[in-house]
């Protein structure tokens, strides 16, 4: 069987999660990177929501490649923050990505709180022939009160999915996937993939 592998670029510069969508992908797409295609500055993301940053990233994939691109954005939003760190995730302690920073910032900001719950969402980005898709994915969970487990990065070691007595840092990446906001929200892309193919 001669299958074609469709090429789509990934609009990320986090390798962790390029290889947690490559995985829920399959065989039959294959994700280019940014650097595969000569992007390698960063990309604007100024937008005031998740929908708007993804977006701006894939429209500026797709203004450079001409090249079908998604992107994604992730926020975490905790109910006792009005919904902060949310759009601003990933800059929530410094300017850069520093995950163990990020964490303790939450716990502090959290500390003596009874209300804990919290959600991720992604919005993924889609353009394929111009044409612009948006796809939305959530897990609603809590806050735990001190970090566990190595897995994951970002927020992982602090929130424990509803129905759930474990971090996502704790567990395996297949058992991650198969609740979290992002594989619920590439699901709804790999299912309208599979419509045009
Ligand atoms: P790119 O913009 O290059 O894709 P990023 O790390 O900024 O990478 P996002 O904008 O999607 O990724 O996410 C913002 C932040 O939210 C990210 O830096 C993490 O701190 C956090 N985050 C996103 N997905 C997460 C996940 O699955 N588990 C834990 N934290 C996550």
């Amino acid at each position: 069987m001669n299958r074609r592998m469709k090429k789509l670029i990934f609009a990320t510069n986090n390798a962790h999660k390029l290889g947690e969508v490559q995985a829920l992908l399959g065989d039959d797409f294959e994700l280019v990177t940014l650097r595969e295609c000569g992007i390698t500055e960063d990309i604007p993301e100024t937008a005031e929501t998740l929908e708007g940053n993804a977006l701006q990233k894939a429209r500026y994939v797709y203004s450079k490649t001409g090249l079908d691109c998604f992107a994604d954005d992730t926020g975490l939003e905790v109910d006792a923050l009005g919904g902060a760190p949310g759009v601003h995730s990933a800059r929530y302690a410094t300017d850069g990505h520093d995950f163990a920073a990020n964490n303790r910032l939450l716990l502090k900001n959290l500390e003596g709180a009874q209300e804990r719950t919290a959600r991720f969402r992604t919005v993924i980005a889609l353009i394929i022939d111009g044409v612009e898709y948006t796809f939305e994915g959530r897990v609603e969970g809590t806050i735990a009160t001190e970090e566990s487990g190595s897995e994951g990065f970002g927020y992982d070691p602090l929130f424990v999915p509803s129905g759930e007595i474990i971090t996502f840092a704790q567990m395996s990446a297949e058992a991650k996937n198969a609740i979290s906001h992002r594989g619920r929200a590439v699901a709804e892309l790999v299912k309208f993939l599979k419509t045009l193919s």
